[in-house]
């Protein structure tokens, strides 16, 4: 009986919660939608208001901008990572010889080039993906080397070695920097709030280094060994295409457009020793 007559008071009152909650739903789309953008013959968009910046709508993307990076000339033999003053990570590579990742070429083409649109996504706005990127402390190494990440996207950080690994992230517009200490084994999660090339280093393994590349949108990839790179699904536009590597000291640009579908294949950079 009791029961009954508390739930002859919820009722009532989860109606009037649900008739409230709706009449707020419903008044929300009332002011002007953040997208915008004119363009649907409604009336022209305040002068004094902010360029509005449109929800990144995937039907836009039809373009495709794909390319190589190369090395121009003969590259330096690459480093042997000395290893042998710390037994731990001695250990685990059981003596073969690492090598460093500072520059990497094979047949003329460069890995771990980060390659992504400097210029002209600036009118969308992007949603973080949901799907994880991961970095992987492994045999006193980072995998990859060279990581490119969304505002917003989680990182996790993952030690699947046996031993402790510091994961120093050197940045300066990060708000919230870290540095902590992390177990072997373990998982940590983080999320990067402004766009920034920023650097990983554990300071227990000083060869440990790895760049994590944050950026605003999904356009962006990193080289693999054939130094190729494609950036699917970009609207239609004016760019300008970065091609950054942590070797040189400055990055290469190109200025292209493209069309509604055109898919463009030759943009091709080229690095050189200077
Ligand atoms: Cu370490």
């Amino acid at each position: 009986m009791k029961n009954r007559i508390v739930r002859g008071l919820l009722l009532p009152a989860f109606g009037l919660s649900l008739l409230v909650t709706l009449g707020c739903g419903k008044s929300e789309p009332t002011p002007a939608p953040s997208g915008g953008g004119g363009g649907y013959g409604g009336a022209p968009a305040p002068a004094a208001a902010p360029a509005a910046k449109k929800k990144w709508d995937p039907a836009a993307g039809t373009a495709t901008v794909s390319g190589v990076v190369s090395f121009k000339g003969t590259p330096a033999a690459r480093g042997k990572i000395d290893m042998s003053g710390n037994a731990e990570c001695a250990e685990c590579n059981k003596g073969a010889a690492v090598l460093d990742e500072d520059l990497i070429v094979t047949d003329g083409k460069i890995k771990n080039a980060f390659v992504w649109v400097k210029k002209g996504l600036e009118g969308w706005e992007f949603e973080a993906p949901a799907t994880p990127v991961t970095v992987d402390q492994h045999n006193c190494m980072y995998t990859p080397h060279v990581i490119g990440i969304q505002v917003g996207q989680k990182l996790l950080a993952k030690n699947s070695d046996g031993f402790k690994h510091n994961v120093n992230l050197v940045s300066q517009k990060q708000g919230k920097p870290f540095n902590p200490m992390q177990d072997g084994g373990k998982t940590d999660e983080y999320v990067f709030d402004a766009p920034e090339f920023c650097t990983f280093k554990c300071n227990i393994h000083s060869w440990m280094t790895s760049r994590i590349n944050v950026v605003e949108h999904p356009f962006f990839g990193v080289t693999g060994d054939d130094g190729k790179f494609t950036l699917p699904g970009l609207p239609p536009g004016k760019y300008t295409v970065e091609a950054w590597h942590e070797h040189f000291k400055a990055a290469k640009r190109m200025e292209i457009e493209i069309k509604d579908k055109e898919t463009k294949g030759d943009v091709n950079f080229e690095f050189e020793e200077k």
